[in-house]
């Protein structure tokens, strides 16, 4: 993953129409090659003019941008957050009906939220209630799982939480083929999470 300035677009860990029929190739090919690619642009243009900030991973601009000059904070929170987020969201997805399974994961769903099925409406209903542009998130805070939100390109990172799982719910993630209906896109969007991934992000955290 390519994590320090210069920030370059890596290729989906997957094919456009990988996702398909849930998730539409059009609209992988616009999230990914523009819609992520500006943000990309955007944090590379603004640390070519700030060379002090070059040392800095993607990881710790997203964390620490309230540590940076006024002027830089927001361009760099959006921007750096939107590259941490969408690729965080790329990442979280695999072709339907690859066999992937998370029995840590679910087995704390289970005793945190009821069980799987519960947390999924849980986490739908999260994802719903975003306002405007944003995400969902499954987090891990202080050793306890946790349903959140954000808005525009805010992360929980910079607020010290173990992202475990991501949806972007901006309307460029799934105008094209759901139009308005998130609801619809966010039920065709849990048969492609990749669990074996949230595993795996569940057992570093
Ligand atoms: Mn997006």
């Amino acid at each position: 993953m390519n994590s320090c300035y210069p920030f370059v677009n890596t290729p989906l860990p997957y094919a456009y129409n990988a996702l398909e029929p849930f998730i539409d190739e059009k609209t992988m090919h616009l999230h990914h090659d523009r819609h992520l690619q500006a943000y990309i642009d955007n944090l590379n243009k603004l640390l070519e003019e700030n060379p002090s900030l070059q040392k800095y991973s993607l990881e710790e601009l997203v964390c620490s941008w309230r540590n940076l000059p006024c002027h830089l904070q927001v361009p760099i929170r959006n921007n750096a957050g939107g590259v941490y987020n969408h690729r965080f969201y790329f990442d979280s997805m695999k072709e339907p009906g690859t066999p992937c399974s998370a029995p840590r994961l679910f087995a704390r769903m289970s005793w945190q939220f009821q069980s799987p099925e519960n947390f999924k409406a849980e986490f739908k209903k999260a994802a719903l209630s975003v306002f405007g542009s944003g995400y969902a998130w499954l987090i891990l805070d202080r050793g306890g799982l946790k349903i959140i939100t954000s808005s525009n390109q805010n992360t929980p990172l910079s607020r010290f939480m173990k992202p475990i799982l991501n949806i972007d719910v901006w309307e460029h993630a799934y105008y094209l083929k759901h139009y308005n209906q998130r609801a619809a896109y966010i039920d065709d969007w849990f048969h492609v999470v990749n669990w074996n991934k949230a595993e795996e992000r569940f057992l570093a955290a």
